[in-house]
């Protein structure tokens, strides 16, 4: 058998004390040191390439130390522990963040001015590790450094893809993607675990022993081996672990006789088959393909995942006490991020049963009193359904599993609530209604085996409860919970603006509002002051500019610093309604065109910058893409209004990308169809960055107008509760288009922005219903109050104290968007786990 050992080994090295580097002297030195002696590169070259890898590695001694320190305090302590498992992350450049953190910036950025660097050139070598594909990611990285803030015994789990997220290039195509090799000179921030390695099995079969004990036994196997990539809290020694899984073959499976029989690539075949399993992030957002190497990658992080903190969990135990499983949910809970960990409910059921002998109905209780669930969308076609054939034939012991919790719910059922039983076909998880294709429902596996089922905002929640699991709800009413997202104000205000950092912290007279955000309402009191007013416009501009020298380097345009600032960055899909935007943009356009110059000199000048990735094979998504580039190639070369609007598609939006945009915003669009973003979190940090938000009353919107003030916050468009009433009206042919909505789509069809086929889009807007037609996501329906309120952002800006005014009232009412507040929400009342800070 393979060997699984994550124990300290039994004859320890006693620490050495490290020379700390606490100045910029002992961090010049440290960072030397690593130049000489941790080469990657010849020795005689110091250019900002390998002054990046040394500092780095000079950081990740501080980190690995702290690391040590906060596991061997845990590991003392014992405290009931989270583990957050995730097939996403999103964690953006590390350095920074890893020196902030710390408490190291000076130090760090004199040091590399004695080596002849400055910081901002050796920050901006490191690549953006791009191992989520969106808002689902980004938040588990947002979690992770919560998590380590608060001094909380938690982990994330994920997976180490060899390939990230694809890189965009916009080309007269439109998106094309490449590959993003992160890896390709290494990444100085993991610890490769040679001694944290798990097996792993797939397809295979289910063998009944005598005693009835049930095996799973044959098929492939492989290994999972772990990298950990430690995560510093802000301002405390704690430093947590995101530990990733790589899949690779078991080093005996190279076939030496295959290769010196100079059959050399089939000597390999099992270790490049191993390697593929981890090789892509699955490009899914919100979109889910059935493909066994999904399944597999599921099964991988889960399995591995379980089995390591099944083994720490036993060696916490038997040092001076013996262990009782059934303390086992008073050490451990599990939060599964979205319905992708599921296969952690059968695996921990299995490893229960089969591995350490519990029956059912212990395994049972142990594993559901473990188990929460994140819900993170309500788009039919995001939940996750995989068909019964495949998951049987590669997880046989897991599909018995599941089939059983499902028997058993139908009991359960029957006896408490007979009244559901005419609905159990659409409660049950093993979904047969289709006799050509039975599917396995993820959703419904995980609100069942959970003892909590949370949503990411109120509204959505809501929506949970009355809706999408309503059934559900009304048998388990107190299994329900709303934990409203959060951003981490370290990367997203104190570390991507320190200018307006620096404002804030010298008019509260404190920077705790780092740690504790509810501060930033200190700053209401001040926003009439003309001296604050005046700091804040400075803040912006400086970020503003900082931004359009990024956007000239990256686009060739020029961009005017004194416009307004209007960007919607977010993945491109039909129900974030990008297609909104570019359709007022269009009419803003012709507008323009008809002023006269009198006129024209009263008109506000906006930049609108879009960025976002479309799913590969999303063609409506991409021909919007197209479709801002056309518009912005028209309008941007149109020398009668490009000094007025000039609209601009910033590619390959990243976290990084964010973290430059964000600060340098003015209005942020976040107006998806009411009821279809489950949160959205950028809204948040665009809040927090003073940037004014024009939206609809979805998802965490809702909450963050409450918190800034009505009369902050540009509003417009249908209510959820409308949404049906509306897509039913136009069903029966009730609705009346606008004919500002009409006139722009007539623009488009007159080929003013060239001859590239935009019949499918805008044909997706016509009809009264049928199946990517009669304007589903009722971008018709919200164009005139769209409008209405663009006029109303454009009188605002007119009045630029005002303007300013209401930027600083957003931050100050940003508070309650803190990751830290959402994380201790689940500490208390979902995961039950307490702070553990090193001493
Ligand atoms: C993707 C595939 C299946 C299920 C859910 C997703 C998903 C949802 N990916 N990202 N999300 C977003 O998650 C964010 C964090 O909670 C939300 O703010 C956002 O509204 C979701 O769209």
């Amino acid at each position: 058998e393979n060997s699984v050992s994550i124990s300290e080994s039994s004859r320890e090295i006693p620490p050495i004390a490290h020379p700390t580097p606490e100045d910029a002297f002992g961090v010049a030195a440290n960072i030397q040191y690593h130049a000489h002696y941790s080469p990657h590169f010849s020795p005689s070259k110091f250019e900002p390439e390998q002054a990046f890898f040394s500092t780095a590695e000079s950081v990740r001694d501080t980190l690995i130390q702290r690391w040590n320190e906060t596991y061997a305090h845990f590991h003392k302590v014992d405290p009931k522990q989270t583990y957050y498992i995730s097939m996403e992350y999103l964690q953006g450049r590390a350095l920074s963040n890893a020196i902030g953190n710390l408490g190291l910036t000076d130090a760090y950025a004199a040091a590399l001015y004695k080596l002849g660097h400055d910081l901002e050139t050796i920050v901006e070598q490191e690549k953006d590790p791009a191992l989520g594909n969106g808002g689902l990611g980004r938040l588990a990285s947002c979690f992770l450094d919560s998590m380590a803030t608060l001094n909380l015994p938690a982990w994330g789990y994920g997976l180490r893809y060899k390939y990230g997220l694809f890189k965009q290039k916009i080309t007269a195509k439109g998106q094309e993607e490449y590959a993003e090799d992160w890896l390709e000179k290494f990444s100085p921030w993991e610890i490769v675990r040679h001694d944290v390695v798990y097996p792993i099995r797939f397809f295979g079969e289910v063998l009944v022993e005598s005693d009835g004990k049930r095996k799973w036994v044959g098929g492939e196997q492989l290994q999972a081996l772990a990298y950990d990539i430690p995560i510093p809290g802000y301002k405390t020694k704690n430093t947590i672990s995101l530990r990733i899984w790589e899949a690779r073959s078991p080093p005996q499976d190279f076939d030496l006789y295959a290769f010196n029989a100079g059959k050399h690539i089939n000597a390999a075949d099992l270790q490049f088959k191993a390697q593929q399993i981890c090789a892509v992030l699955y490009p899914g957002d919100e979109t889910e393909e059935g493909k066994l190497l999904r399944l597999k990658q599921q099964y991988l992080l889960c399995s591995a995942s379980l089995q390591d903190i099944l083994a720490r969990f036993k060696e916490r135990r038997s040092k001076d006490k013996p262990f009782l499983w059934a303390e086992f949910s008073k050490k451990v809970s599990v939060q599964m991020n979205d319905t992708h960990p599921t296969l952690a409910i059968p695996e921990l059921m299995r490893l229960l049963m089969d591995e350490e002998g519990l029956g059912w109905d212990e395994a049972w209780t142990i594993t559901s009193s473990t188990v929460a669930y994140t819900n993170h969308t309500v788009l039919p076609e995001a939940l996750e359904k995989w068909s019964q054939a495949v998951m049987a034939k590669l997880l046989p012991r897991h599909f018995e599993i599941i089939a059983e919790i499902d028997k058993q719910f139908h009991a359960l059922v029957g006896k408490i609530r007979p009244d559901l039983e005419d609905k159990l076909s659409s409660l049950s998880i093993l979904d047969s209604s289709n006799p050509d294709k039975p599917v396995v429902r993820m959703a419904n596996l995980c609100v069942i085996s959970s003892h909590t089922v949370n949503g990411v905002a109120e509204l959505h929640s809501d929506i949970l409860k009355k809706e999408l699991f309503a059934d559900f709800n009304s048998l388990w009413p107190t299994k329900f919970q709303n934990k409203t997202n959060g951003v981490t104000p370290r990367r997203w205000l104190r570390f991507c603006s320190p200018e307006l950092s620096t404002i804030i912290t010298k008019w509260l007279r404190t920077d705790e509002w780092v740690t504790n955000l509810d501060l930033l309402t200190g700053l209401r009191q001040f926003a009439d002051d003309k001296q604050l007013q005046t700091e804040w416009a400075a803040a912006k501009t400086a970020n503003k500019q900082r931004f359009a020298k990024y956007l000239q380097d990256v686009t060739g345009i020029e961009v005017d610093s004194n416009s307004l600032f209007d960007i919607q960055i977010k993945r491109i899909h039909e129900y974030k309604r990008q297609l909104l935007n570019i359709l007022s943009v269009i009419y803003r356009y012709k507008k323009i065109k008809e002023l006269s110059k009198g006129e024209q000199m009263k008109a506000v000048p906006r930049t609108v910058m879009l960025g976002g990735k479309a799913f590969a094979t999303y063609a409506q998504a991409k021909r919007i893409v197209k479709l801002v580039n056309d518009v912005g190639q028209v309008v941007n070369n149109d020398r009668d209004v490009s000094h007025l609007l000039k609209v601009i598609f910033i590619p390959n939006y990243n976290v990084t990308v964010a973290e430059l945009a964000i600060p340098a915003s003015e209005l942020s669009q976040h107006i998806s169809t009411a009821g279809m973003e489950a949160s959205g979190t950028s809204n948040m940090k665009f809040a927090l960055n003073g940037s004014l938000i024009i939206g609809t009353l979805d998802g965490a919107n809702v909450e963050i107008r409450e918190e800034i003030g009505k009369n902050n916050f540009f509003l417009f468009g249908a209510r959820a509760e409308d949404v049906p009433i509306l897509r039913k009206q136009r069903e029966e042919g009730k609705f009346v288009p606008d004919p500002r909505f009409e006139e722009v789509k007539d623009f488009i069809r007159s080929g003013k922005f060239g001859d590239y086929d935009y019949g499918p889009l805008l044909e997706s807007l016509e009809g009264n219903t049928g199946y990517g037609r009669g304007d589903y996501f009722l971008v018709g329906q919200d164009f005139p109050s769209y409008l209405e309120a663009q006029s109303k952002v454009d009188e605002a800006y007119r009045n630029q104290a005002h303007w300013i005014k209401m930027s600083i009232l957003s931050t100050a009412g940003s508070g309650k968007f803190s990751s830290d507040r959402t994380i201790l929400q689940y500490a208390q009342e979902i995961w039950k786990i307490q702070a553990c800070p090193v001493p």
